[in-house]
């Protein structure tokens, strides 16, 4: 399955076109099949309607735990670094992960959980996480993980949504100096959830909350019932290679977020792939991946990528700059990391902090890096390069997407040649095309366009939660026949491919995905807001920044007040991830004689360009840009 050198790659990417279904049949072939698959791929991207390995039987858990006790038993497949230092690590053998997934897996049984149900989890980035997530595919639950930095308002429209019978969540969390109320959160999502029957709850910060009798139980106290009945085992649930293995929300251009789809066969094989390929895994390494699993990134690369390759996987609850901006190279150095998988925002983030933390830090065990989330640009890609790598590890510049469900476009690490800010070169596999605005292809080099993938691969979302007819609108109807990624992108002279951001209403700050209908949405509950604009500018380490333009006559005099109410607003009903960066108020937005907003005009003054604002004269009120541009922030 490992692609060692330029020219098996070369190879195996022309395989993976000119004969897709055996090249994907062989590389599923290294995974364990309950029931071979009868046919490997039937599909259209009209409907869309896609099947991998059909027929096909089997448990992902099998593939990430059991397959690998004989020999990978007591090797580590976890590692966890708490967020206080001072705390002790925990590490769980593949023996000892397998066995708290199958007690865990009972714990939900005996609380009435069945193959199909949707279950909620809400928690800290701690392994209970992981084995929550593991447990829930071990007896075919769907997960629906909800990262912890969204509100109340935010996890009851995603409960409501997959109508999820069971919440697995902490009494709270702690990331740096912040604690987070995590029970006290899913309690305020329950009033609006009736779907929901119990409630899961794991001890962790010692955080008072309340214990609903009948609804909510201790994670601790439901283990050792298990543990009474003798019932530390759980054969795994066999489920068909189509059947949905998790859902995972995720913002678009309009309304609220999807409930991504993702089945149980092709995922799998997908990210083991995937995994395996671009970070060049070999036995042994220490791979640690800073996202949190309440991202797709987390899904794909902490556990089911990972866990399903025999690999140790790191795990890490607090963030880079807590209690010192070193943590990240204190962690390298102490448990000598061999391949670090970090975000662009936090590169920024610790590139000002100086060189000085790294000094003292070996860091030699790093082979390999790699990058996600979003496009890098070229001075981090450097500094990383420079002085966590010492020119000496490629980076592994990631692109791909929640829907993709594994890397698309990345360099192989050390097998591809990289170029900073270039994610370089489809995985075999990808058939990614550019198209112009009218929909026909781009061919040749030296182009950019609109990103597209225009033939099956077996991580894809199959649909959107409940809502087909959304899946197709928004990913295969705008070019067809084609996925539609929602990214700009251009393939150079090399035919390398670079990533330049996304084309359509969807913000990615720090690495998170905010649609600006969403934020303007949740701008608009404030009692004293007619209406909003939200657009995205340049932020020096957020990547974008979120800036809001607000139409408010009733501020009651104190602007600065009002400006704090929305922020309170939106973390409320989104999430502190959603804040606006800034806030102007204007006596209205520039809108067309259709009352369309003119977004372009907003996101020009927004990145303080206001030289060339473009033709202005269909505008119902070309005044009001006068106004704003004059009142930019
Ligand atoms: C994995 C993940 C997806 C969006 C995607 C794109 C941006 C991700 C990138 C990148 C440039 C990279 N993106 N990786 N842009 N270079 N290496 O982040 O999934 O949260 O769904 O975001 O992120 O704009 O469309 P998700």
């Amino acid at each position: 399955m490992k692609i060692t050198s330029f020219d098996e790659y070369q190879k195996a990417y022309k395989r993976s076109v000119d004969s897709p279904e055996e090249f994907w049949a062989d590389i599923a072939g290294n995974f364990q099949w309950r029931k071979p698959w009868i046919k490997t791929l039937e599909w259209n991207f009209t409907e869309p309607n896609v099947k991998w390995f059909i027929g096909g039987k089997l448990n992902i858990t099998e593939n990430c735990l059991d397959r690998h006790l004989d020999k990978l038993g007591d090797k580590p497949a976890i590692i966890w670094e708490p967020n206080d230092p001072s705390e002790d690590h925990r590490i769980l053998t593949y023996k000892q992960l397998h066995e708290k997934v199958c007690q865990f897996a009972n714990v939900l049984k005996n609380n009435g959980a069945k193959k199909g149900d949707r279950i909620c989890i809400y928690m800290p980035m701690v392994p209970e996480l992981a084995i929550a997530v593991l447990a829930c595919a071990r007896i075919g639950a769907v997960h629906s993980v909800v990262f912890g930095g969204f509100s109340a308002q935010s996890i009851a429209d995603r409960i409501q949504d997959a109508q999820c019978n069971i919440v697995i969540t902490a009494d709270g969390g702690f990331r740096g100096t912040k604690e987070i109320p995590l029970k006290n959160v899913i309690d305020d999502a329950l009033v609006q959830c009736p779907s929901v029957k119990k409630v899961i709850v794991l001890t962790r910060s010692r955080t008072p909350i309340s214990m609903l009798k009948g609804r909510d139980l201790w994670w601790e106290d439901e283990i050792k019932k298990v543990e009474t009945q003798g019932n530390t085992t759980c054969p795994a649930e066999e489920m068909d290679a189509e059947d949905m293995l998790f859902i995972l929300y995720t913002s678009g251009s309009t309304g609220k977020p999807k409930g991504v789809v993702h089945t149980c066969g092709g995922y799998m094989v997908y990210a083991g792939y995937t995994f395996a390929n671009v970070f060049q895994y070999n036995p042994g390494e220490v791979y640690f991946c800073t996202a949190d699993i309440g991202w797709i990134t987390g899904h794909s690369y902490i556990v089911y990528g990972p866990l399903s390759q025999g690999a140790t996987t790191f795990m890490f609850e607090g963030i880079p700059t807590w209690p010192n901006p070193g943590r990240f190279w204190e962690i390298v150095e102490e448990y000598k990391v061999n391949i670090l998988y970090t975000a662009p925002t936090a590169i920024r983030s610790l590139m000002s902090f100086g060189t000085d933390v790294l000094k003292d830090k070996d860091l030699s065990s790093l082979k390999k890096l790699g990058s996600v989330g979003e496009p890098i640009n070229e001075e981090a890609w450097h500094w990383f390069d420079e002085n966590v790598g010492h020119k000496n590890c490629p980076i592994v510049d990631t692109w791909w997407q929640t829907e993709t469900g594994g890397i698309m476009i990345s360099p192989i690490a050390g097998v591809t040649k990289t170029k900073p800010t270039f994610a370089t070169l489809p995985l075999p596999g990808v058939q990614p095309v550019l198209v112009d605005e009218h929909g026909n292809e781009v061919e040749g080099n030296g182009v950019s366009g609109f990103l597209c993938i225009k033939f099956p691969w077996p991580g894809m979302l199959r649909t959107t939660y409940g809502d087909h007819e959304r899946c197709r609108q928004t990913y295969f109807s705008a070019y067809k026949g084609k996925y539609f990624t929602g990214d700009g992108c251009l393939r150079d002279e090399d035919g390398y491919y670079r990533i330049t951001g996304r084309v359509d209403d969807v913000l990615n700050v720090s690495g998170h995905r905010i649609g600006t209908a969403e934020v303007e949405n949740a701008i608009n509950m404030h009692a004293s807001v007619v209406e909003s604009a939200v657009v995205g500018y340049p932020h020096d380490i957020k990547g974008q920044g979120v800036y809001a333009f607000v139409v408010s006559p009733n501020k009651h005099g104190d602007e600065d007040l009002t400006r704090k109410d929305i922020l309170v607003t939106v973390t409320r009903i989104i999430g502190a991830i959603a804040k606006p960066d800034k806030i102007q108020f204007v006596s209205g937005l520039p809108k067309t004689r259709s009352g369309k907003i003119m977004r372009r005009i907003l996101r020009k003054i927004a990145e303080g360009d206001t030289s060339n604002l473009g033709d202005t004269s269909t505008l119902l009120d070309p005044a009001i840009v006068e106004e704003i541009k004059a009142g930019a922030l």
